[in-house]
Formats: structure tokens, C-alpha cells, sequence
């Protein structure tokens, strides 16, 4: 399987250079790389990290429209041509060498590998408060509205490149992670969760360590949750392309 990855990236000059590095060094049975492209996504970033992206062997987009899904679709756009995609965060929380246990999670059958933080061993400050409860509230939302048990909406993942375009992925903001997740369900894919041990970022939070983003964030998944539901899996997703 030829694997890209995609990292949306604000201000993380800090990490961003570990994280395609640690990627990039990242080497299979037959000493080939694991990973084949890595595209960093960079929406306005006064630092240096499209820089150390670059440095590291990451390739840039920039994408004037901000948030964390317009971010990934820019990334995605960009994509080499690959059987399947890595979704990780710029900032260092995860470990790259637990890529290969998500990829193999594709080889053995499934279309969607969720790394699991819940799962996982955590480091202290490693989730904030925000990020626990809105995980816990989405997953019992999910459960009661799409019946499936699911830990986390952790944003280390990987999905195979046909399955993620059944799901035309299209929310701009926060309700990323949970839209993959739901017409995952929606569109009977086969998704397992994968523990995956959580680190303390490098450098600042964007999203749950700030008041503004843990509400937008929230907001973001409960609306999202909420559209797909009234919308039904046959507006969500896209039909199986022929083959
Ligand atoms: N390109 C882009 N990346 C973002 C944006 N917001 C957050 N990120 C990145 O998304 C990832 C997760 O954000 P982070 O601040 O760690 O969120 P947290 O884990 O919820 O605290 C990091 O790589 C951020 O740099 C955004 O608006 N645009
Ligand atoms: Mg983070």
C-alpha cells in the first residue's frame, strides 16, 4: 500500500520539524520508507513552520481559508496519488512509530483505523478537560444516534483512499474528525479503533487548550453530529465507485 499523509499545521514551528521527520524515518520490512508523501498544510502561520515542514521533507499548501478541515481538504487536494491516507497533528502529541499498527489495521480489512487516545496511555496534560468531555459526549451521541461504540474522535487516523471519497469529506472546521467518523458508520465502512498513547504537545494549543477553541470545537462536533443525523446516510455519502 502506498501511504500519503496529511498534517494541518498552525504555528508549530516548534514541533513540526519532529513530527515529518519522525515520519519520514519511518522504514517497513524491506527497509522502504512507510510513508511516500507527507503535505503539511499551513493556513497562516506567522512562524517558521512551513520552513521546518519543508526542511524536514514535507511538502506545503497553504490554504487562505482557516480551520482545521480546510486545512486537511487543501492537504488532501494535494496529495500524491496513494492507496491510503495518515491523518496526524503538527504538534508532536503523537508517535510516529505507532503508524504502522493503524496501516496494518487497513491490511488486515478495515477501510478506517481510529487511533484511540482513550485507549492509549495519555501523559499528564497530554488531553485537556475540554478534549475528555467533548470526546465523552460525542461518543455517547454517536452510540445513542449512529449505534456504534466509539472512545475517541482522536485525529490520528488512517483511511484507504476509495473509502475516504465515498465520504466526501467537506466541513471546514472542527466537525472534521467527527464527520469522518459518522458517514464512516453511514456508509457501512468498516471502522476499528487502534490504541494509540497520547504525548504533551510542543508549543501552544489552537483548539481545546483555548476557551474559544474547546467552544468552537464543541460546537463544531454537536452540530455536525446533529446535520448528519437529520440528513441520513443516503445525502452523506457517496455510492461505491465501479470498478
Ligand atoms: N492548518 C491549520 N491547522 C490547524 C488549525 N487549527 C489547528 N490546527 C492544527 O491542528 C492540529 C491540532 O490542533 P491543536 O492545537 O493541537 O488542538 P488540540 O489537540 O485540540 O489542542 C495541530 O497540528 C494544529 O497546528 C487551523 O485553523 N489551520
Ligand atoms: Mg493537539
Amino acid at each position: 500500500m502506498t501511504i500519503g499523509v496529511v498534517i494541518p499545521a498552525l504555528d508549530e514551528e516548534s514541533a513540526i520539524g519532529s513530527v515529518v521527520g519522525d515520519l519520514r524515518a519511518l522504514r517497513n520490512a524491506d527497509d522502504g520508507p512507510v510513508v511516500d508523501d507527507v503535505v503539511v498544510c499551513d493556513n497562516g502561520s506567522t512562524d517558521q513552520t512551513a520552513r521546518r515542514a519543508t526542511e524536514a521533507g514535507a511538502r506545503i499548501v497553504r490554504e487562505s481559508r482557516a480551520g482545521y478541515g480546510s486545512a486537511c481538504l487543501a492537504a488532501l487536494a494535494a496529495l500524491r496519488p496513494v492507496d491510503a491516507v495518515l491523518f496526524t497533528d503538527g504538534d508532536h502529541a503523537f508517535h510516529a512509530c505507532e503508524a504502522p499498527r493503524l496501516l496494518d489495521a487497513l491490511a488486515d480489512g478495515a477501510d478506517l483505523a481510529i487511533g484511540s487516545r482513550t485507549l492509549g496511555c495519555r501523559e499528564p496534560g497530554a488531553l485537556t478537560r475540554s478534549q475528555t468531555f467533548g470526546n465523552a459526549v460525542a461518543a455517547v451521541l454517536i452510540r445513542l444516534l449512529f449505534g456504534q461504540r466509539v472512545t475517541d474522535l482522536g485525529p490520528y487516523r488512517a483511511i484507504r483512499t476509495p473509502a475516504l471519497a465515498r465520504l466526501d469529506m467537506a466541513d471546514p472546521a472542527f466537525g472534521w474528525t467527527v464527520e469522518m467518523q459518522v458517514k464512516a458508520i453511514q456508509a457501512g465502512l468498516t471502522t476499528v479503533e487502534v490504541p494509540v498513547d497520547t504525548r504533551a504537545r510542543i508549543g501552544e494549543s489552537k483548539i481545546s487548550g483555548t476557551l474559544r477553541g474547546a467552544v468552537g470545537a464543541g460546537a463544531g462536533i454537536l452540530s455536525t453530529i446533529a446535520r448528519l443525523r437529520l440528513r441520513g446516510p443516503q445525502a452523506a455519502v457517496r455510492a461505491p465507485e465501479e470498478p
